[in-house]
């Protein structure tokens, strides 16, 4: 394998192994993706479940896909992240009651990170929200079921708004080069686009909204597909306007992720965390004069502080050649300080990386921690995010 060798140090086994050996089977009850033809004819690998449907993990070439993503280009099958449509004159209405961020100076065309939290001040899901129209907001969603949470909301309180899934499937394209394919596709004005700026358009008759966004650091777009019907088409004519910058298949990508900081809901979580260890601080507006589901949990816990924060670890030891399949206990002064949610060997920063939530005991005594791997212990320090 050629592409691995420009990772120094380290073999090809490192990515081989980070592909997961299990066969799902493919019924009716989880849901398929608009692409998911597409994805399988470009050799889908693996594939985990995520808001009920199936979502791509790896097309079983690691090396290549973090490359792409890295030093190119990728585009990958995110239909997954399924928007919730809030569509009626209470639709903002609804939405600050869901998010502690502050609405205000919310404009059509433009997306905004929006935190989800329960009564107790948890977070339930870290959304994208795009205003798509003056009486029209889609959530963009993480792994968790917003929509029954918002119809509960909207209908106890009577809210003059339906809340329901719309036929939006997003596809992501991703890397370096992306804003190259996509202006091809769509024109110079895609450069324009600030980041989670968007607009409604189309491409060849398919109906969709062009965005500046995805998860991870290295640049790109989201087309939200708003035909099921056409999401070969539009895989093939990304496909074919990325040919002469390689484009290829790939997915939210595990190694840069966790270089990045990202925060993933339902790895990186459990279901008391909440927004400040997240360090989420600067979306929760605690002062603003709307009322919003959690606030009073949150300002409590803001009043009290945390007692433990998600942080970066440099794990000791030689490269990791598998990732985990749970979260790792965190041990420090020999009592359990936490856990490691996802780890890798990372080719740029070249040390074992890890994210997870930990004590700030040891945060703010600037000591180490022991991580329990699968293997045996090892130590690692902790470290700000993200490592890149
Ligand atoms: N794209 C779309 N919807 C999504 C995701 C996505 N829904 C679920 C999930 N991903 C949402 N989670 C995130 C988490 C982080 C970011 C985007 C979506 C992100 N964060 C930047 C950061 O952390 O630096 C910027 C946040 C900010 O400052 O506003 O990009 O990927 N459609």
């Amino acid at each position: 394998m050629a592409l691995s060798r420009r990772f120094s140090g380290i073999g090809s086994s490192v990515f081989e192994r980070l592909v997961m050996a299990v066969q799902l089977s493919i019924g009716a009850r989880v849901r398929k993706s608009p692409f998911f033809q597409s994805s399988c004819k470009a050799g889908l690998a693996a594939a985990s479940v995520y808001n009920h449907m199936y979502m791509p993990t790896s097309y079983g070439d690691p090396a290549a896909e973090y490359d792409r993503l890295i030093n190119g280009v990728a585009m990958w099958d995110v239909a997954v992240e399924r928007q919730v449509a809030l569509k009626g004159p209470d639709a903002l209405a609804l939405a600050r009651l869901l998010t502690p961020r502050n609405l205000d100076g919310l404009v059509i065309g433009q997306g905004k990170y929006v935190p989800i939290c329960n009564h107790s001040g948890a977070i339930i899901n870290d959304p994208v929200l795009l205003q798509v129209a003056e009486d029209e907001i889609w959530l963009s969603i993480a792994d968790s079921d917003i929509q029954l949470w918002a119809s509960a909301v909207a209908g106890t309180l009577k809210l003059d708004v339906d809340v329901y899934e719309p036929d939006v499937s997003p596809l992501a394209i991703q890397g370096p080069k992306a804003v190259d394919v996509v202006s091809d596709l769509f024109g110079e004005w895609v450069r324009e686009l600030k980041y989670f700026g968007f607009r409604v358009t189309e491409l060849d008759g398919i109906p969709l909204v062009v965005a500046r966004s995805g998860w991870s650091k290295q640049g790109g777009y989201e087309l939200y597909l708003r035909d099921f019907s056409r999401g070969d088409d539009l895989w093939a004519r990304v496909a074919e306007a990325g040919k002469p910058y390689d484009i290829g298949p790939g997915t939210p990508n595990y190694i840069e992720r966790i270089e990045s900081g990202l925060i993933s809901y339902g790895a990186d979580t459990d279901s008391r965390t909440n927004p400040f260890e997240l360090g989420m601080d600067k979306f929760i507006a605690l002062d603003q004069p709307h009322d919003f589901i959690g606030k009073e949990a949150l300002i409590a816990m803001k009043k009290a502080g945390i007692s433990r924060r998600f942080m970066g670890f440099i794990i000791d030891g030689p490269a990791l050649v598998t990732t985990n399949e749970d979260r790792l206990l965190i041990s420090f002064d020999g009592e359990n300080a936490g856990y490691v949610s996802a780890c890798v060997y990372s080719p740029r920063v070249g040390e074992n990386i890890g994210v997870g939530m930990v004590s700030t005991t040891p945060i703010d005594k600037g000591q180490s921690v022991t991580i329990h791997m699968a293997d045996g212990l090892r130590s690692a320090r902790i470290v700000p995010l993200p490592f890149l």
